[in-house]
């Protein structure tokens, strides 16, 4: 019976004692990122969004980058694009976008009005909006954005009669 009571009493010891430092460790560690984990959690730099485990590229770089220079995100951490989604880590911190996943990625710039991104605005925009708008075209993500000019997530042609007037600067 006696030696029962001292395993509980070691394991609870145990527990008591393991939990804070992992707790501290983990807040630690969130700390040092630039969006102090407010985005992502433990799951910026773990596969598992409960910790631990397993990492994902951006806690793979951290381990091999930032831990050997004090656990510091420096610029060559800030200036890699961990999961080769084409937005170096610093850009993801900046659109609260995902540093290690390369399905969560900033998303592209685009001019309003500027429907085939050859940075002007033209009747040619006009055109494929309402191309857009008859369905004959499907637009990409950024091209749907720089076409939609009223903001309603919808593209009609008044959003192609809108850009007509922004080409002949009406
Ligand atoms: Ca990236
Ligand atoms: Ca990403
Ligand atoms: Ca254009």
């Amino acid at each position: 019976m006696k030696q029962r009571y001292l395993i509980y009493i070691v394991l609870t010891l145990c527990v008591l004692l393991i939990i804070p430092i992992i707790v501290i460790g983990r807040a630690f560690r969130m700390d040092l990122i630039p969006d102090k984990g407010r985005n992502f959690g433990c799951a910026t730099c773990h596969i598992n969004p409960a910790g631990g485990g397993a990492k994902n590229s951006f806690g793979i770089d951290w381990q091999n980058i930032a831990i050997p220079r004090g656990d510091r995100y420096v610029p060559e951490l800030a200036n890699r694009d961990s999961d080769g989604d084409g937005f170096t880590n610093d850009e993801e911190f900046n659109a609260n976008t995902h540093p290690g996943n390369s399905n969560s990625k900033p998303a592209p710039a685009f001019i309003l009005g500027d429907v085939n991104g050859d940075k002007n605005i033209t009747s040619a925009d006009a055109i494929l909006a309402l191309r857009f708008a008859a369905g004959i075209i499907i637009p990409t993500e950024s091209q749907k954005r720089a076409a939609d000019m009223n903001g309603d997530g919808q593209i009609r042609s008044n959003d192609a009669i809108a850009i007509l007037r922004k080409a002949a600067r009406l």
